[in-house]
């Protein structure tokens, strides 16, 4: 099989679950950095929607973070997502839950006002209390073992950590369950590697040029 070739931006939470998914499978891949606020003209041609992650496997192109997540699960052992049907369907429902919740994670970070600042945490807040009554296993989202589900969510945990180091932002005070499950999830390896060197200087930087709120007011 060809080496597949992922291509990223630095700061993005979808290309982040694709890295950690071909770490845990220990697939040999390339990856190439684009800035999605410049893109190239081949990176275009290229990707449907403009966005990264897309996963190029020989002539064929994917997109859509949760597509490739299921790709890489079917041809790369070991199988992450439950054999159960049941269970997989009620995993892959709560894989597209998580998937917005990202966007909530942005809307933080372009916040320029306290009051946009603060409906943004409300509706993070929201999804983060559906999410928390999904979690009824301990240590990962299914009990004993890792899932593309646990995956999934992994990048959004890097952002809250990120708003709680650097913005004195820290959501999940009153989710004990997800606080539990975020430590889990921040010490396994392939999360660690996925986080990309100056990952907090880089969205600082960001931030700062953005005018983000909670950075402004906490700094
Ligand atoms: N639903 C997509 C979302 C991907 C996405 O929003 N990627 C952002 C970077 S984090 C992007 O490429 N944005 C560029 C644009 O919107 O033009 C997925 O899961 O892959």
């Amino acid at each position: 099989m060809s080496k597949p070739k992922l291509i990223s931006f630095k700061l993005c939470p979808y290309v982040q679950r694709s890295v950690i998914l071909l770490k845990e499978k220990g697939v040999d891949y390339d990856i190439e950095y684009i800035d999605v606020y410049d893109p190239p003209e081949w990176f275009l041609a290229l990707s449907p929607t403009g966005k990264v992650p897309i996963l190029q496997v020989e002539d064929t192109v994917l997109f859509e973070s949760a597509v490739i997540s299921e790709y890489l699960d079917e041809v790369y052992a070991p199988a992450l997502h439950p054999a159960d049907p049941i269970k997989k369907a009620q995993n892959r429902a709560w894989m597209e839950f998580t998937s917005p919740m990202y966007m909530d994670t942005f809307n933080i970070m372009m916040a320029k006002d306290k009051e946009s600042s603060d409906a943004a945490i409300k509706a993070l807040i929201k999804n983060l209390e559906g999410l928390d009554k999904a979690m009824v296993n301990t240590p990962w989202f299914n009990g004993e073992a890792l899932s593309l589900m646990d995956i999934s969510a992994a990048p959004l945990f890097t952002r809250l950590a990120f708003y709680k180091k650097h913005c004195h932002l820290n959501v999940l005070e009153n989710f004990p369950k997800l606080k539990t499950w975020s430590d889990e999830l921040l010490a396994r390896q392939s999360i660690k590697e996925s986080k990309v060197d100056g990952f907090d200087d880089m969205l600082l930087m960001r931030m700062g040029k953005i005018g983000t709120y909670i950075h402004t007011a906490n700094s």
